[in-house]
């Protein structure tokens, strides 16, 4: 693997969660013409050009009572009040700033046309801004991922051979455009079927285990809190962890209230876990976060109320489960206090979440599930009365009425 000289960002998906705005919309102008946006309509679609895009679902699902041209414009109408609402990823801040300050240079190459990026980003000025000139649109390469032409001019007028770029990309399509321009490229899956991903495209590197990630052209990782620089010649490495963990940028504030879950944390596994309701998980978290995470948390209300003015140490779990191979993400706080075996469903839950200390791993029997989470809690005990962690304790977002 050749040093790397230039890092290249797609946009959608990856810096920014446009995905579930993109498919919410979507889908409603797909059904006033009577169509359902199915999964396979959806992987053959993101990350390409917007007229593209809807060519591939028109193509996918055999439509003919309207052309792409009038999907496009229909959603478009839709879309644009919206892209500013399109919440910036876990671990971006953490990476452009990282880059930046050790002058790798960094280059946007996305599918976007160049006025909808500007509407996306306008309330986040500060990303364009690490980029300099070096961005380009889908409106401004003949032909759009997944052909490699965007990734390709960025490369020739930043002065850098694609075998010296790694591009950061999270759709099937783009990291197609990435690996047929000669780069290397690290894929943060937006689509939860990893098997619509280009077929050398599945090796984990994963904090620096698993392997082959040094040869294989293209790497997963679940989240780009997982990036580890020192896997790529040239680039510097994080000094920011605390005792393993990455400090959250910013932190996330999180209210919500305690549902039943699949009654399996007790039973099962001897850790009760507080499950937030759904929509409090996908308002505060964008739809493809997940990971293993530590905090604050406070409880109040119903079977709570002689805890209103008490914050706890958590250490919380966010998505699929893979051991149990759930269909919907949970978001599930263990509260790291003895509770006497009561129940407090129907609470109002306050969660500071500070530090990400690991993705969710998938493990043959529970028992080293058990054993991994008992050590997530030991670690999270140990860094929350850390300055950096422990200043969030008193913070009036968990105490205030
Ligand atoms: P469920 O699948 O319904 O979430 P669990 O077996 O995970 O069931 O138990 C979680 C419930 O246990 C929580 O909703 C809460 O009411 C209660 N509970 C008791 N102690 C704790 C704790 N230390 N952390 C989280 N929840 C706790
Ligand atoms: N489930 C997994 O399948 N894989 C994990 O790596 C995993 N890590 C967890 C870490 C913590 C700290 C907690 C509290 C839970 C974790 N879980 C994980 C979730 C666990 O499967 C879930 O809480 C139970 O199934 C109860 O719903
Ligand atoms: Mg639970």
């Amino acid at each position: 693997m050749k040093e790397v000289k230039l890092l290249i960002w797609d946009l959608d998906g990856l810096i920014l969660e446009t995905e579930t705005l993109v498919i919410k919309y979507a889908t409603s102008v797909l059904q006033s013409h009577g169509y359902d946006l199915t999964s396979d309509a959806i992987a053959c679609s993101i990350g390409k050009r917007p007229l593209d895009a809807w060519q591939a679902v028109v193509d996918m699902l055999n439509i003919t009572s309207v052309t792409a041209e009038q999907l496009l414009a229909e959603s478009e109408a839709l879309l644009t009040p919206h892209w500013h609402e399109a919440t910036v990823l876990p671990g971006v801040y953490r990476l452009l700033i990282h880059f930046k300050t050790h002058n790798i240079p960094q280059a946007l190459a996305t599918s976007t046309p160049r006025a909808t990026l500007l509407a996306k980003l306008s309330n986040k000025p500060d990303i364009l801004h690490m980029f300099g000139d070096l961005t380009v649109c889908g409106d401004e390469v003949e032909r759009g991922k997944p052909h490699p032409d965007c990734y390709l001019h960025i490369a020739k007028r930043a002065g850098v051979h694609p075998s010296h770029c790694l591009v950061l990309e999270d759709s099937p399509s783009g990291c197609q455009a990435a690996i047929d321009a000669g780069m290397q490229c690290i894929i943060v899956p937006s689509m939860t079927d990893k098997a619509c991903y280009p077929k050398h495209s599945t090796t984990a590197i994963i904090n620096g285990e698993g392997g082959g990630g040094r040869d294989a052209a293209a790497a997963m990782i679940p989240s780009l809190l997982d990036f580890n620089p020192l896997h790529f010649p040239g680039l510097p490495p994080f000094k920011d962890t605390i005792c393993s963990t990455i400090p959250l940028q910013p932190e996330w504030r999180i209210k919500g209230t305690v549902v039943k879950g699949f009654g399996r944390g007790s039973k099962q596994l001897g850790i009760p876990t507080a499950n937030l309701d759904a929509a409090s998980l996908s308002r505060a978290l964008a739809e493809a976060v997940t990971g293993i995470y530590c905090g604050w948390c406070n409880i109040r209300g119903p079977g709570a109320e002689e805890y209103s003015d008490e914050v706890f140490k958590m250490v919380m779990s966010v998505g699929f489960n893979p051991v149990f191979k759930q269909k919907q993400r949970s978001m599930e706080p263990w509260i790291l206090h003895d509770f006497g075996g009561s129940d407090f469903y129907g609470a109002e839950i306050r969660l500071i979440v500070v530090g990400y200390l690991r993705p969710e791993l998938d493990f043959e029997g529970v028992e080293k599930l058990i054993k991994q989470i008992h050590n997530d809690a030991d670690v999270a005990r140990e860094v929350l009365e850390r300055e950096e962690y422990g200043r969030f304790r008193n913070d009036g977002f968990l105490l205030e009425d």
